[in-house]
């Protein structure tokens, strides 16, 4: 690999400045990604190796990040396993059967990686455009978080028919969440074969459950995931909003990265892991709203805080928001780049 710098932070390793990617990096935000998503429906992207591998460089090539993240999205897992998934501008994902008895749940597929062939197409792809330039990170949602939207049909704020679920059937939930968690360790170990060099579990919604019921109903699922991974060097990162509380949790799955939500004091966060767990984050993305100076003051006090400790991946503690300025983001990329520990 030309650059190192997110695999070495991503293992603890010390590197001469934070490397920086930022979730949702090849999306809405950029001119060039409408260029291409006016021409298809975004599922038509994703399964078309030659367009996901397109919209993954985007921002390798326009914002010189130091990792690049495979162009798909966290519901695919949901859609191989028998769910009518669709995208519509300005309504988001949609599951036109929603999830609602146990007779839904048991209509699931399990042995579904057939149907997912395509995003290790696409990984190949993409791996010959880097050509050994930067990392390529694969992703799966975790299995709460695709739960919800495949329980409620699509997005929720509330979460409350995946509430009512897992509060009075529990072990239908849990027959729900071991079906996908199987399905997912099986996608991202084909994630794993067809070459990627890092992966994240995106457990975004956790946020929405109490510490108990994310012990039951999140974390043992993403731990049997990490568990289940045939990795050698390949570090495994672990998403969710929520995470300044959960964080301790979380690290007892084992992940070498921990992708921190913009609450919590980072460093803090940091120092009550095991040693060895790395942290990514955490900048409030709002902030790339804000004006440049602004920004660049916000960055530099994050760096300063985390100066001296070695695994830290500069990233936002969630993804950038479709309007956010194309050239606040290219920005802020330039900061992280020209600073040095
Ligand atoms: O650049 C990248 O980050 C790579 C591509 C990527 C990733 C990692 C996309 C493309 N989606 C995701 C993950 C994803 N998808 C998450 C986890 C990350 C997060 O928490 O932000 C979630 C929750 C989804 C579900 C989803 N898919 C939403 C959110 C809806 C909600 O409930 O708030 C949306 C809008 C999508 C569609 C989607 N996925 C990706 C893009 C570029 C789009 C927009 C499609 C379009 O252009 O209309």
């Amino acid at each position: 690999m030309e650059n190192n710098l997110f695999l070495d932070a991503a293992f603890s390793k010390q590197t001469e400045r934070p490397p920086v990617w930022m979730m949702r990096q090849a999306g809405r935000f950029m001119p060039q990604y409408w260029e291409i998503k006016n021409k298809y429906s975004f599922l038509e992207m994703c399964k078309t190796p030659e367009i996901a591998a397109d919209v993954t460089m985007l921002p390798v090539d326009l914002l010189g990040i130091d990792a690049a993240i495979l162009f798909s999205d966290i519901l695919v897992t949901g859609e191989a396993m028998g769910g009518d998934l669709s995208f519509t501008q300005g309504v988001g994902p949609k599951f036109a059967n929603p999830v609602r008895s146990e007779a839904d749940i048991d209509a699931l597929a399990t042995d579904c990686l057939d149907k997912l062939q395509y995003v290790a197409d696409a990984i190949k792809v993409i791996q010959q455009r880097l050509n050994g330039s930067i990392p390529l990170i694969g992703f799966a949602g975790a299995p709460f978080t695709v739960m919800s939207y495949l329980v409620e049909g699509g997005s929720s704020k509330d979460f409350k028919l995946t509430k009512l679920l897992i509060h009075n059937h529990p072990e239908l939930a849990h027959k729900l969440l071991a079906k996908i968690a199987k399905v997912t360790t099986d996608y991202l170990n084909l994630q794993i074969e067809a070459g990627v060099n890092a992966l994240q579990l995106f457990d975004s919604w956790a946020l929405a459950l109490s510490w108990n019921d994310y012990q039951e109903f999140s974390h043992q699922y993403n731990q049997q995931i990490i568990a289940g991974l045939n990795r050698t060097n390949l570090p495994i990162i672990s998403f969710c909003k929520g995470s300044s509380v959960f964080a301790p949790i979380m690290a007892e799955a084992k992940p070498d990265v921990i992708s921190v939500d913009w609450n919590a004091d980072l460093l803090n966060i940091k120092k009550a892991l095991p040693a060895g767990i790395a942290v990514q984050g955490n900048l409030d993305p709002h902030i790339l709203y804000a004006d440049q100076p602004v920004i660049k003051a916000q960055i530099h006090k994050l760096f300063e805080r985390m100066r001296g400790e070695n695994g830290f991946i500069f990233n936002l503690g969630h993804g950038i928001m479709p309007d956010i300025p194309f050239d606040n983001v290219k920005y802020a990329i330039e900061v992280v780049k020209e600073f040095r520990y």
